[in-house]
């Protein structure tokens, strides 16, 4: 039985919405998300650098969103939601999956951790030049969704990892759109079953249930 240990809004998001994609149980344990809780022997000992999620898989404990969508499609994907491994559509899937964590995520997650520390104390040059480079990544995004539905050909975990970065995005930032193209992929993944059912599953009324 997979299990995401997660605080609502957060990258443990990804695992519940594949897990609904993919039709498979998941069970979703909140997470308490204060620092101080996060900063504990308790916390550290499951993820190293205490933060969210964790995903364990019997005996296995992963502290890793990209890795852990990559595990779930390896153990129980059954080749759904990926290209042909060693074809070039495999290589560009892993691309757009690495980008949104790596490279579309990063500054978005800076912008949260500066205010999170400094807050009324946080150094508007510091937001403006991580929202600049949240922009180059929207803007590349954009680029590329021009006449595209998904990222590779049908829908694929790469969507699942990119979703989850523009939910942030528009969280974050809610005064700054998203380009057209890029807008209406969001739309476009935001409107799926499976990414309704994984909102459904982190709501406030499934918090209390625990
Ligand atoms: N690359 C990691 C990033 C994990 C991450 O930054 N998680 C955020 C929540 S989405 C967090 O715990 N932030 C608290 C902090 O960095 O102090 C992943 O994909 O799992």
């Amino acid at each position: 039985m997979l299990r995401i240990h997660h605080f609502p809004a957060t990258r443990g998001f990804r695992i519940i919405w594949l897990c609904e994609e993919l039709g498979i149980p998941c069970e979703v344990v909140f997470v308490d998300f204060s620092g101080l809780y996060r900063a504990s022997a308790e916390w550290r000992a499951m993820n190293p650098v205490g933060k969210v999620p964790v995903m364990t898989d019997g005996e296995l404990t992963m502290f890793e969103s990209g890795a852990m969508v990559q595990h779930v499609l390896d153990r129980h994907g059954g080749g759904r939601l990926e290209p042909a491994r060693g074809t070039i559509e495999h290589s560009l899937y892993m691309q757009w999956s690495w980008f949104a964590e790596a490279t579309f995520a990063r500054p978005l997650g800076e912008i949260v951790n500066h205010r999170r520390v400094f807050a009324d104390r946080a150094i508007p040059e510091v937001i403006e030049e991580m929202k600049a480079r949240t922009r180059l990544c929207a803007d590349a995004l954009d680029r590329e969704m021009r006449g595209k539905d998904y990222l590779v050909g049908s829908f694929t975990a790469a969507d699942i990892m990119m979703g989850y970065t523009l939910r942030a995005y528009e969280r974050l930032l809610p005064d700054e759109s998203l380009p057209e193209h890029a807008g209406a992929y969001w739309r476009r993944l935001s409107a799926r079953g499976a990414y309704r059912a994984a909102i459904a599953a982190e709501s406030p009324e499934q918090r209390e249930r625990q």
